[in-house]
């Protein structure tokens, strides 16, 4: 009896820290959802927990580290991790682990980075990211600390890869931004990578691109100094404005 009591305690505790910390670990393409770590690259961190913080951090990883592209330690994992075959123009979906929902105030990105070697295997990501998918604030009268974020409460992201993708191999990387914590420096950081091949004759050319690190940092009031339980809705946007989250996505125009 007494260890089983033990044992429900620390399930409960797992499924509580589940419902609050979440993590990206299934695709989906085709209505199919895959199994966790398949298409997306496994962190080899004991757990799977996130988030990535600037400061009080858990594993001494901030956004300033080259394992923020694709979570700690996931390249050792890339070899083994499959590459699922997607159209351009096709919408999939990045869902997240446990039957977790987003359970964080905060935007919603999705960056696409294509491997230069042709080969997303051996692509740490070190090359050019930019931005496909973008959801921040769906309700500016709702609760800012809550149902006033488009995401929250989702349990995956669904996005569309642009029309005019280049043929080849990318890292396609969801990421959530938990805000609750940004007064302090904490703003709370969730993402992982997908490992994809783009189909197609696309030859569209990305206007705007980032480095990951370098994308994020903490002078951006967004990550450090925001509060969302005294800023105004019009406030919050503006810090969105001031950050690459606040930048147009790309759909698929120029031509390469
Ligand atoms: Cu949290």
């Amino acid at each position: 009896m007494k260890y089983s009591a033990v044992f429900f305690a620390i399930t409960a505790a797992l499924a509580q820290s589940a419902s609050a910390h979440y993590i990206f670990s299934k695709l989906v393409v085709n209505g199919e959802t895959s199994s966790d770590w398949q298409y997306i690259r496994q962190t080899t961190r004991s757990k799977n927990y996130m988030p990535t913080k600037f400061s009080s951090t858990f594993d001494n990883l901030t956004p300033t580290g080259s394992d923020f592209r694709c979570n700690l330690g996931s390249f050792t994992n890339a070899a083994k991790t499959e590459v699922a075959e997607v159209a351009a123009g096709d919408s999939i979906a990045m869902k997240l682990f446990y039957d977790g929902t987003i359970a964080h105030p905060g935007p919603g990105q999705v960056y696409m980075s294509k491997a230069p070697s042709g080969n997303v295997q051996q692509y740490e990501g070190d090359g050019e990211w930019f931005k496909i998918w973008e959801k921040t604030l769906c309700n500016k009268s709702g609760d800012l600390t809550k149902d006033a974020w488009c995401t929250y409460g989702m349990s995956q992201f669904e996005f569309q890869i642009p029309k005019n993708t280049p043929a080849g191999e990318y890292l396609v990387r969801a990421e959530h931004v938990g805000l609750h914590g940004a007064q302090n420096n904490e703003a709370e950081i969730f993402y992982s990578c997908a490992q994809i091949k783009v189909t197609g004759s696309g030859n569209g050319s990305p206007s705007l691109t980032y480095k990951i690190p370098g994308i994020y940092n903490d002078s951006m009031k967004l990550f450090n100094g925001l509060n969302l339980w005294t800023d105004s809705a019009d406030a919050i946007e503006s810090d969105i404005l001031n950050t690459p989250i606040g930048d147009d996505v790309w759909n698929g125009s120029g031509s390469s």
